[in-house]
């Protein structure tokens, strides 16, 4: 249960940093399972000849960063929802019993409904970010789930029919979250008034990312805790200069019945007070749901991901 000084902070500043919202145990299993999603990776890049260095010799964070350094596909198979276009009736994603469990704990979806209400809805937005340090990223990289994330709204990530949906952004640390390592950072100002131009670049981006960073307030959060924010509340994420790893999940949380923004991705209910059966509780239905969608996009034509074109006037 969120404090009342919790509600008023987020109703004021446009986010909130809550610490400890998940157990030890729970980023256990989550490690685990990832573990064995990248062993398996790698092993098929092993087998395919795009790695040179053999298994048996590496663990979990060197496996990655073979794959950031021969510039191979680490996010995708990792992410938790299928690419934006040109899906594939091979396109990899990860469904699992860990990472269901952890969108789905209850002290996390008390904090939710805290800010939402008890009819809750798990949106398709959702994303794994396992950023490297600067050892594995190339030069040339450009794309938000590797390197910093520039300053957007969620609302700019979502089609215009979700935008009086009331959703907000759960951003949860795997790993300790500083401002070394590349932790989010939110606007001073909290949540705009309204949706804000945002240009495609290599990322969707608010117009005068300077300004906003001249502006910003860090959010470090250790793992297990989780910054939640608004979506018109203008966020962005640091550069991460550690030596380590930064793992986090972003997930998307909304009303039952409004839009999500993107329509062809599967949603689920996580809570409800109302009908309390239309809960899914089995993250079997849930990989069902991904499956049955990869292969209804597989042969369809592309649906766009959000509102913005790349030929804005104020884009140039
Ligand atoms: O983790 C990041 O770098 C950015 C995350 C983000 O934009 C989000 O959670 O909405
Ligand atoms: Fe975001």
């Amino acid at each position: 249960m969120l404090s009342t000084e919790q509600i008023e902070h987020f109703n004021t500043k446009g986010y909130l940093v809550v610490e400890d919202l998940v157990g030890p145990e729970v980023l256990t299993a989550i490690r685990e399972e990832y573990a064995v999603v990248v062993d398996e990776l790698y092993q098929k890049w092993f087998d395919e000849g795009l790695v040179d260095v053999a298994p048996e010799s590496l663990g979990f964070w060197e496996k990655l960063d073979q794959g950031y350094l021969n510039d191979l596909d680490v996010h995708q198979p990792m992410n938790l929802c299928l690419p934006h276009g040109n899906v594939k009736l091979d396109s990899p994603m990860h469904s699992g019993p860990a990472i269901f469990d952890l969108v789905n704990q209850p002290k996390l979806l008390d904090m939710v409904e805290d800010l939402i209400g008890p009819e809750i809805t798990v949106s398709p937005i959702q994303h794994v970010r396992i950023k490297p340090p600067e050892r594995a990223v190339r030069k040339d990289e450009l794309r938000a789930h590797v390197i910093a994330t520039d300053w957007h709204q969620d609302q700019g990530v979502t089609l215009d029919e979700a935008d009086d949906t009331t959703m907000i952004t759960v951003w949860m640390a795997v790993t300790d979250a500083t401002v070394e390592n590349g932790c989010l950072q939110v606007s001073a100002d909290g949540a705009a008034d309204e949706l804000l131009p945002h240009c495609l670049n290599k990322q969707v981006s608010i117009v005068g990312q300077d300004a906003l960073s001249a502006n910003a307030i860090p959010t470090p959060v250790k793992a297990g805790g989780a910054v939640i924010f608004h979506p018109l509340t203008p966020h962005a994420s640091l550069t991460n200069k550690s030596d380590g790893y930064r793992w986090s999940f972003d997930l998307r949380f909304n009303v039952t019945g409004q839009p999500t923004g993107r329509s062809q991705f599967p949603e689920y209910i996580a809570r409800s007070r109302k009908d309390p059966s239309a809960v899914l509780t089995d993250w079997k239905e849930l990989k069902e749901m991904w499956d049955e969608t990869r292969v209804r996009l597989a042969s369809d034509t592309y649906l766009p991901q959000h509102r913005w074109d790349i030929d804005n006037p104020y884009c140039a």
